[in-house]
């Protein structure tokens, strides 16, 4: 098969003859028909994508790898959902009286418009807004997973136009790990949680035992940022068969434990008192003489503060393995045996980040890195600790060779190249997990990290690469909140919760009907792979990078050469091969030239470093921590921060301390248990939840809770039942998973679910999406990070109307002749 032939990169810009598929492509083994196997790549991987008469038949992972990963397989229900968004789309009465909030965004119909009417009408009303309210009313922090890749960047794209337009509101920060990114540089001088660990072979080779502290790679590891580079999981299947002792200390058990099975211990605390069961570690570490005093002069400052706290000196309260068991609910006997393993032996604590995806989160990082400081080990080979084991396969060695730049939010070189427009990045950023907050309360003050802020009073809103109506906790306080700005547009290639409450709805092409390439690997940077173009944009829909360009011509003639600098698709993909090229060949990697490269159909591996192999994460500090200073105030690891205490903050004092949340154990009334919302194992967040995947863990055709038999048994609810969890912020509809995988008390849904909200039943949720039930409230004023893992919930067998489930299906209007 010919690709090119069927003529269908007529308008994307792809030069010619870049597409042709030559049965020469050597072949993985399981094809079988020669002309149709195009690689590309995902978030969850390279992947070779079989394609029959145009239309993709199969997707199948491109790299070798023991364990398989589901996601990779779901390139056809990616394509060819029913829940596409197929047109550009507005919404009835924002088309009759546009600019005018009334109310019904998320219950209006859908008309269908062509692309000129909808870029008209955004074009005018953007326009005016700004005029009328300025920059900063715009709202384009926009955040999210869109696909991977250096050219198609949603956010970015959106940004720089918006930057060409005379800039934005912005945001800071992540719902990821928005405590620990900000908490940690004041503690150790960088973020630590997107940064390069101490490696796997480094772990097996010295590491004795390994502390999966609220961490799930088996489940987190089969997606990266850029794109997986797969060796995260491999490196479990070979912890796993090492013999080393590993232990788990997760409120669930997790996929990863059930992996390790009996070759793991699983302890489980109650949710949200991690800090408190570190506590009594180093509290019995510390009455047992086990800690490292040693290190603990030579390398840190304040810990002589924290250890008044620890003993009890400053609040009369001893932190000992009988308190802490009061809290966490794990035996005293085992926190006080893990006091004498972990000094006893070359230990890794790997940190994963739910845990601090919670009120008060900033501590339990905080605090594991103390542990690790009395334990004396960081720095070593194979100890200490890591924030990154489970994500984006933070312990693949980083490769010498190329890597591929991307584009920029703002055009290259602003004013000074020539161009008379202003190049104006963000004018107000604030942080993300507060949106709601600013659209409550436009203008306000509020504190971040040490500073003052004010929230920008917003008006208008383009997202684009981002699932808000999932990600953001409290889905009713977001619905009300949503109503409030003059224009919302969403850029999406699915009708997505968010798209649902947009005035306009603009469709967007998945990563398989366009080009780009991805490296893989955030840290390793093993492959360079081409994600090549697989099949022509389905029904009207354009690339985000297109969007923008034409939306710039309306700024102002010219504006597309402007926004594009007068390159299309491959000419940018060559430009950044080429900058990777140029850095490999410094580094005395050859990689061919691009014409060839993408022809081949093939990825690049980049080549292995001997030096990089036996990287140590802060070996260099423990060398010589004169010379080679940490980036914190004292140059050492800060158990005590003078800074933080300067903030004079309640909720984050100066150490690490235990702080009851709102709503947690402690604070249950009868019948409420603690809601965990781990990230899912067959999607990543929200994105292929309509897949057929989904058969793999819906219960009853909805999200599934799990449940503790003995909770379950207490509200008679059986495995497989339909349920309804709520409490004063929702209610959804959830399926029962019966299971002795999780604490009682603690009930689980993944984060990730469609909302399917029923006005006409009570606005139950029919999809179980678990952000109708969180709290949205900031971990701390020092990070304002998500607090999704902080919720209290009853649970009771359904008993109401059948509610069929309409979560993936478009809206009404739909499909509607324009
Ligand atoms: N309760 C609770 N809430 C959580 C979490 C939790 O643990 N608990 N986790 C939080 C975390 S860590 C995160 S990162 C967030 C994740 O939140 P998001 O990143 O917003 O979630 P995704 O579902 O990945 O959404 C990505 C969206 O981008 C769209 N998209 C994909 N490619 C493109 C493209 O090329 N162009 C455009 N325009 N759109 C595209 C997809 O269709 C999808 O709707 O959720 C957070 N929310
Ligand atoms: N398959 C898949 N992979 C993903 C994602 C996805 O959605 N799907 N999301 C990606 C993204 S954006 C991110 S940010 C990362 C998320 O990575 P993480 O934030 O680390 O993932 P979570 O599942 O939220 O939490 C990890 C584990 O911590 C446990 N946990 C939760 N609360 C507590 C607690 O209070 N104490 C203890 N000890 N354990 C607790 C959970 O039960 C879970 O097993 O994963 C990335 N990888
Ligand atoms: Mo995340």
């Amino acid at each position: 098969m010919n690709v090119t032939r069927r003529g269908f990169l007529k308008g994307t810009g792809a030069t010619a003859g870049a597409m042709v598929i030559t049965s020469a492509i050597p072949l993985p083994a399981w094809a079988d028909d020669a002309n149709g196997i195009i690689l590309t790549a995902g978030r969850w991987g390279a992947m070779n994508v079989e394609v029959k008469d145009g239309k993709v038949i199969s997707s199948k992972g491109a790299l070798a790898k023991t364990i398989p990963n589901s996601l990779q397989e779901t390139a056809p229900d990616q394509l060819y959902t029913q829940a596409r968004v197929k047109y550009p789309m507005v919404r009835k009465s924002f088309l009759a009286a546009p600019g005018k909030p009334d109310g019904k965004r998320g219950s209006d119909e859908f008309v269908r418009v062509s692309w000129d009417d909808a870029y008209k009408l955004i074009h005018e009303q953007h326009m005016r807004i700004r005029k009328e309210h300025g920059p900063a009313s715009v709202f384009a922090g926009s955040y999210g997973w869109r696909s991977s890749g250096v050219l198609h960047k949603a956010q970015t794209l959106l940004q720089r136009y918006m930057s060409l337009a005379g800039g934005y509101s912005g945001h800071l920060g992540d719902y990821s790990t928005g405590a620990a990114q900000v908490i940690m540089p004041h503690v150790v001088g960088s973020t630590e949680v997107y940064e390069q660990q101490t490696t796997f072979p480094m772990i097996l080779e010295h590491s004795q035992v390994i502390v999966l502290w609220g961490v799930n790679p088996l489940n987190t590891l089969k997606i990266a940022w850029t794109s997986t580079d797969e060796q995260g999981i491999e490196f479990f299947n070979q912890l796993k068969a090492s013999g080393k002792t590993v232990i788990a200390i997760d409120p669930m058990r997790s996929e990863t434990i059930e992996f390790f099975g009996d070759k793991a211990q699983w302890l489980a605390p109650n949710m949200g008192t991690d800090v408190a069961m570190m506590l009594g570690i180093a509290h019995t570490m510390v009455t047992k003489s086990l800690h490292d005093k040693a290190f603990l002069d030579k390398y840190t400052t304040g810990y002589d503060k924290f250890e008044e706290y620890l003993l009890g000196k400053s609040d009369k309260t001893p932190k000992t393995a009988a308190w802490a068991e009061a809290i966490c609910g794990v035996p005293a006997k085992q926190i006080e045996l893990l006091a004498e393993i972990f000094s006893k032996n070359r230990t890794m604590l790997m940190g994963g980040w739910g845990m601090q995806r919670q009120q008060y989160g900033e501590q339990k990082h905080w605090m594991l890195v103390t542990l690790a400081a009395m334990l004396g080990q960081i720095g070593t080979e194979g100890g200490g600790f890591g924030f990154s084991y489970h994500y984006s396969n933070g312990g693949n060695p980083t490769r010498s060779g190329g890597i591929l730049s991307a584009i920029s939010s703002t055009v290259a070189g602003g004013s000074s190249a020539g161009n008379d427009w202003a190049t104006s990045d963000a004018v107000n950023s604030f942080p993300l997990a507060r949106i709601v907050d600013a659209l409550e309360k436009p203008n306000t003050k509020y504190q971040h990290n040490g500073h003052e802020g004010t929230y920008p009073d917003i008006k208008m809103i383009w997202w684009a690469g981002g699932a808000n109506f999932t990600h953001h906790q409290d889905t009713n306080r977001l619905i009300k909140a949503w109503q409030k700005p003059e224009m919302v547009v969403v850029s999406e290639c699915y009708w997505t919760a968010a798209a649902k409450h947009a005035d306009i709805v603009l469709p967007i092409t998945t990563s398989f009907e366009r080009n780009d390439l991805t490296m893989t690997g955030d840290y390793s940077n093993q492959h360079l792979v081409p994600m090549k173009q697989v099949v022509a944009p389905l029904y009207e829909s354009r690339n985000d990078f297109d969007v923008f360009a034409d939306m710039s011509e309306l700024l102002k003639a010219g504006g597309r050469k402007v926004y594009s600098e007068n390159k299309e698709e491959m000419d940018w993909l060559r430009e950044f091969y080429d900058a990777a090229q140029k850095g490999a060949r410094a580094q005395r990697v050859n990689m061919p030239q691009f014409n060839q490269f993408w022809q081949a159909n093939k990825l690049i591996e980049m080549r292995n470093n001997e030096k990089n192999d036996k990287y140590v994460r802060y070996a260099e500090f423990r060398a010589d921590p004169i010379m080679n200073p940490l980036g914190t105030p004292s140059g050492k690891i800060e158990i005590f921060s003078k800074t933080i205490e300067g903030f004079g903050y309640k909720d984050c004092p100066p150490h690490p301390s235990w702080l009851e949340p709102v709503e947690w154990k402690g604070s249950a009334k009868e019948g409420q248990l603690q809601l965990l919302t781990a990230h899912p194992a067959h999607r990543l967040h929200s994105q292929l939840n309509y897949a057929k995947l989904r058969e793999l863990y819906a219960i009853a055709d909805r999200e599934p809770i799990t449940i503790h038999p003995d909770d379950a048994k207490a509200r008679n609810i059986a495995n497989g039942d339909l349920v309804r969890a709520f409490n004063d912020r929702g209610q959804v509809l959830v399926g029962a998973l019966v299971s002795d995988g999780i604490k009682p008390g603690i009930v689980c849904i993944h984060e990730g679910a469609w909302p399917d909200l029923d006005p006409a039943a009570g606005g139950i949720c029919k999809n179980g999406g678990a952000n109708v039930l969180t709290k949205d409230i900031p971990t701390s004023q020092l990070a304002n990070g998500c607090s999704g893992n902080t919720a209290l919930v009853y649970i009771e067998k359904y008993t109401g109307p059948v509610l069929p489930l309409t979560a993936f299906e478009p809206p009404k209007g739909e499909s509607a002749k324009a």
